[in-house]
């Protein structure tokens, strides 16, 4: 017969999902943003750290990256020992730390893999070395179930601007044939009444579609989706369903932000827990 401890210490196993990603000191993106993203959705998250990101929502003061071999230890460590179900990557910072993180990925048989390819903030700050990118395109992206760019991120992947919603369409399919890969193109800069994402994603596109939440500047916004995605993911859910959801999710977490006054400014975060 079973004993208490026994029926306790089982129903405590859980859906696991790695997030490899930077941290971010104000704690509205990076692994802390997908941490309280995974907690929020029933996941346990665990975390392979990337860089440290001194900042607060308006502002990158400084980053220090990771020894590439430290980022590399933690994600084998991680995948020994924890049945990790989904993965995501974040800020990669620099091209040895993109290429670290391609030699533990490349060789997993069965991968649920979500890659947010973060170069830029919402405050405008460049976060990923040039060079970097060549080994994403190469190497990284190839392994992806899904690369979520934003509409800045896909122009620098393209090499052209993307304008409308007719551009997101062929952009989205461009870029998922050109990796193989799904791709869900985030509309959210466009700025309409309504902040509408393409998915490529087999051989074609699907709308995502929700409310713009005007007036909150917002910051971690990529972050929290793409982590939404992945537990979903991490869960068994498939592709659109798992986007879905993690639009539902992020839009909850502008809506019900919460704002501080800092001086003359107000700094604004989403609401993980909402
Ligand atoms: O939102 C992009 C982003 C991702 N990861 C980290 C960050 C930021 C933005 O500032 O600091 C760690």
């Amino acid at each position: 017969m079973a004993t208490a401890k026994h029926r306790r210490s089982e129903s405590a196993a859980t859906t696991v999902a790695l997030t490899i990603a930077g941290s971010d000191s104000s704690a509205g993106a990076g692994a802390q943003a997908d941490l309280k993203t995974f907690s929020a959705l029933g996941v346990y998250g665990v975390t392979a750290i990337t860089c440290i990101v001194a900042e607060t929502p308006g502002k990158v003061s400084r980053i220090q990256p990771a020894d590439p071999e430290m980022v590399h230890e933690q994600i084998e460590l991680l995948l020994k020992y924890f049945p990790v179900a989904a993965i995501k990557t974040g800020l990669l910072c620099n091209a040895a730390i993109v290429a670290a993180v391609v030699r533990s990925l490349r060789k997993l048989k069965r991968r649920q893999l979500v890659i947010d390819p973060v170069m830029i903030a919402t405050s405008g700050d460049v976060l990923l070395a040039p060079k970097a990118i060549e080994i994403y395109e190469r190497e990284l992206f190839p392994l992806a179930t899904l690369i979520t760019p934003n509409l800045d991120e896909a122009a620098r992947l393209l090499g052209d601007s993307v304008r409308d919603l007719n551009e997101m369409h062929r952009a989205a399919k461009i870029l998922g044939k050109k990796y193989g890969a799904g791709v869900l193109l985030k509309g959210g800069h466009l700025r309409g009444r309504r902040a509408i994402d393409v998915l490529y994603f087999g051989n074609g596109t699907t709308e995502f579609s929700a409310p713009f939440v005007p007036r909150v500047k917002t910051h971690g916004t990529g972050c929290t989706y793409s982590a939404a995605i992945t537990a979903e993911l991490a869960k068994g859910a498939e592709v659109g369903r798992a986007i879905a959801t993690a639009k539902r999710f992020v839009t909850s977490a502008i809506r019900s932000h919460f704002v501080w006054k800092s001086g003359c400014e107000k700094i604004f975060a989403l609401n993980h827990s909402s």
